[in-house]
């Protein structure tokens, strides 16, 4: 190994993501303006313009700005009046989404996933609906979009209230829509890991002017005016300059969406064939996604490495991939003790967790360090076959 590790490892380490900053002249000039003008925050220009050219970019009407995604879903089960109660949600998803159910008093309930777009079973779903259920809170796991069909007959039926979490979503296309247009509310994160950032930051999408009006007194401490506090709000406002950051990303990302397009379509091209290690899912008919993943499935028996044996190998080569979402939710010590948490109710989730690596994707992951990255998963496929 430590030949091979000689002969293949890369010059810097290689991480699964690395944000494509805008220009720093631009970014400069935009300061100049935040300066001059003395407002730092609280719905100032940069904020507003944001939040139109975010409805115009993913064609949607209603969309309000976050200082986080984790706090713009709190916020989203605030706005539905989501306090209590059960909500039914995937255990393969990053700890923020049962976190917030957590803050906001509601138990999680969790669900299987699909073992094809790793997105909630909604066969499944239906199942656990229970007198105590008040929603569905789904994810669109690395980007890939829930049966948002489903979902919205099972939730109509029952009543319930859909909220989305598209923390890896942004810009994905389904059926001809914006992904962000399904459900009461979707929520985004635009963290630095993702493929559209404000450094931290996200929004929620809602279907009325009444609802983003609602959500616009929460996320500012429930005030109306200067004298009038219409609801207990929280402080989930985004600043004036990440508002103007995410403005010159919001430029590039078509051309980021573009480029990681063409990091997975090489991932592809390398590693199609390769004996234990599934691809993504190649984008369903009407599906628009947005690269911003890569996860593959390690089978054992015919890659020959296990995925933890894979991770720990490919470190020795300075790449960083991650076991995204491994542990699962379900076993986070405050949920695991949750009937629904029990390992034999989520097998497939379970069985996912234990596979799954994301390897490196990003805009800027040139072509040759894509190509030595698949290069290393053949040699080690090879080696390990060897015995
Ligand atoms: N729902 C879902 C489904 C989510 O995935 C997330 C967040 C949320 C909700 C919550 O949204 P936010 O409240 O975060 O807006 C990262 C992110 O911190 C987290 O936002 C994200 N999901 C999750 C999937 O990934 P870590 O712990 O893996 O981050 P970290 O610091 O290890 O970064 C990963 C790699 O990215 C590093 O190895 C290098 C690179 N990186 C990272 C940062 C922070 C950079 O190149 N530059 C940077 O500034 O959680």
């Amino acid at each position: 190994m430590v030949e091979l590790a000689r002969g293949l490892r890369l010059p810097e380490p290689v991480y699964v993501t690395r944000p494509t900053l805008p220009s720093l002249e631009r970014f400069r000039e935009s300061l100049e303006q935040v300066w001059d003008s003395r407002v730092l925050t609280n719905g100032g220009a940069f904020h507003q313009r944001l939040e139109a050219a975010l409805c115009a970019r993913l064609g949607v009407e209603h969309l309000s700005l976050f200082c986080n995604g984790t706090i713009a879903l709190l916020v989203a089960l605030q706005a539905l009046r989501v306090s209590s109660g059960e909500v039914i949600t995937t255990p393969f998803t990053f700890p923020a989404t049962p976190h917030v159910l957590h803050w906001n008093g509601v138990t999680p309930v969790f669900c299987d996933i699909d073992p094809v777009t790793f997105n909630l079973c909604p066969e499944q779903v239906e199942a656990l609906i229970t007198p105590r259920t008040l929603a569905i809170l789904p994810v669109h796991v690395f980007g890939q979009p829930c049966d948002v069909e489903a979902l919205a007959r099972i939730s109509n039926r029952h009543g319930l209230r859909l909220i989305y979490d598209a923390a890896h979503a942004f810009g994905v296309r389904a059926g001809g829509r914006s992904i962000a247009s399904f459900g009461d509310l979707t929520m985004l994160s635009f963290h630095a890991t993702k493929l559209f950032t404000t450094i931290e930051g996200g929004a929620l999408v809602s279907g009325s002017a009444a609802l983003k009006a609602r959500i616009d007194f929460l996320k500012n401490f429930g005030i109306a005016d200067e004298e009038t506090v219409v609801g207990p709000g929280i402080n989930g406002k985004l600043n004036e300059l990440q508002s103007a950051f995410g403005l010159l990303q919001l430029e590039q990302v078509d051309v980021e969406i573009a480029a990681r397009r063409a990091v997975s379509a090489r991932y592809r091209a390398r590693l199609a064939g390769l004996p234990g290690l599934r691809l993504p899912p190649l984008d369903a008919p009407g599906v628009e996604s947005n690269c911003s993943y890569f996860p593959v499935l390690v089978d054992r028996e015919r890659f020959g490495l296990d995925r933890d044996a894979l991770y720990a190998a490919l470190k020795l080569f300075d790449v960083h991939a991650r076991k995204y979402f491994h542990p699962l939710c379900s076993q986070i010590p405050a949920y695991r003790a949750l009937p629904s948490a029990a390992p034999d109710r989520l097998p497939v989730a379970e069985r996912v967790a234990r596979q799954v690596l994301c390897l490196p994707i990003y805009g800027q992951l040139r072509p040759d360090v894509v190509e030595r990255i698949a290069d290393i998963l053949w040699a080690l496929h090879e080696r390990a076959s060897r015995g």
